[in-house]
């Protein structure tokens, strides 16, 4: 069976992009693939976490994945730190992963900024260990959002060079899946920038925390432009903030963004927006509360965790002893 491996850190402010770029994605594969969910807690930590914040971010995403319906029996859900042999292989890959292809990768130059100095070394290798995650388990898929296709890219090379280096067909090439119509939304503050949960803005975002209240008000101040909607995708050209409202429409009513604009085409935006609310309560409603409702039992969330890792632990040992074995670690033990 093909098999999938995905994360999301525990970063806090979960947000509708990570929700209809991956989460979603996530549950809808589970019948066609074996899947491997990880909270990616080690990536988490190349920019600062609170100790404290980072554990409760950890079961609010591992919560999350269980309320958008991913089946923690069926699949694996664990957080990526509790699998040591993660570290183990990206050490390995920071040895096969070169420089120039690191020094491509745009995320690093988003995250680091001017500050690129003070930027921690792992933020820098930050592809190499994702290249890790996924290559561990020897996954043929992996779902992610839009912003995540140059890392895939990176992970490709990889075990491509590692195959070459080491003259063995270890690793299999993966394919990213990058599907749905939102695989990039963004900000409801800027509509050329990506919906983040680092945006200091809260208005930039609709988070699984937010009641209806909160949703309807977020909506309400998102920016736009004075034209009505256009009548079909072709008018989305210099509108980027009515294409992000269309298409984040079209994701949670599951239909296409052209659809959407047979029915709201010509309108005004406030009509639309409050059609677009009340679809944002009734599809993220119940997830959120559901989610909210297993995070006030925290040994449960942790019970899933812990049979995930001791599951993940069990596929990942023999494919990093094979890793060792080709690269000519002397086993001594
Ligand atoms: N705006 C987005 N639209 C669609 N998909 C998105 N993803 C993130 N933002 C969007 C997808 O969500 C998954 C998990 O992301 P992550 O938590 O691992 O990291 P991220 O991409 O760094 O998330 P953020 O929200 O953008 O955080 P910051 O603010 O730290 O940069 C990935 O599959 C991602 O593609």
């Amino acid at each position: 069976m093909k098999r999938i491996f995905s994360g999301v850190q525990p970063t806090g402010n979960l947000h509708l992009g990570n929700y209809l770029g991956a989460i979603r994605n996530f549950a809808r594969l589970q019948d066609d693939y074996e899947c491997i969910y990880c909270v990616v807690d080690m990536h988490a930590i190349t920019m600062w976490q609170d100790p404290a914040e980072l554990q409760a971010n950890t079961r609010e995403v591992t919560a999350t994945y269980l309320a958008a319906g991913i089946d923690a029996k069926r699949h694996i859900i664990f957080n990526q730190s509790q699998v040591p042999a993660h570290a183990e292989l990206a050490w390995v890959f920071n040895c096969v992963t070169r420089l120039g292809w690191l020094n491509r990768m745009t995320q690093f130059k988003d995250k680091a900024g001017k500050h690129r100095e003070n930027a921690s070394a792992g933020l820098y290798v930050y592809p190499a260990l994702m290249a890790a995650d996924i290559l561990l388990y020897k996954a043929t898929h992996v779902p992610v959002g839009e912003d995540q296709k140059q890392h895939l890219e990176l992970t490709r090379d990889v075990a491509q060079k590692f195959n070459n280096d080491f003259g063995k067909d270890i690793f299999p090439i993966v394919e990213p899946l990058i599907y749905g119509e939102a695989t990039r939304v963004m900000s409801l503050r800027d509509g050329a920038k990506k919906m983040s949960k680092s945006d200091p803005s809260d208005y930039s975002r609709i988070t699984f925390t937010d009641g209806p209240d909160e949703i309807a008000q977020k909506i309400r101040k998102a920016k736009t432009d004075p034209q009505p909607l256009p009548d079909s995708t072709d008018g989305f050209e210099g509108r980027p903030e009515a294409a992000n409202l269309i298409t984040i429409y079209a994701a949670l009513a599951d239909i296409t963004a052209d659809d959407v604009l047979a029915d709201y085409g010509g309108q005004q935006f406030s009509d639309f927006k409050k059609a677009l609310t009340d679809l944002a309560v009734e599809k993220l409603g119940p997830v959120g509360q559901e989610m909210q409702r297993l995070m006030a039992d925290p040994a449960y969330v942790d019970s899933i965790l812990k049979d995930g890792a001791e599951r993940a632990e069990a596929i990942a040992r023999p494919i990093l002893k094979e890793v060792y074995e080709a690269v000519g670690f002397l086993n001594v033990r």
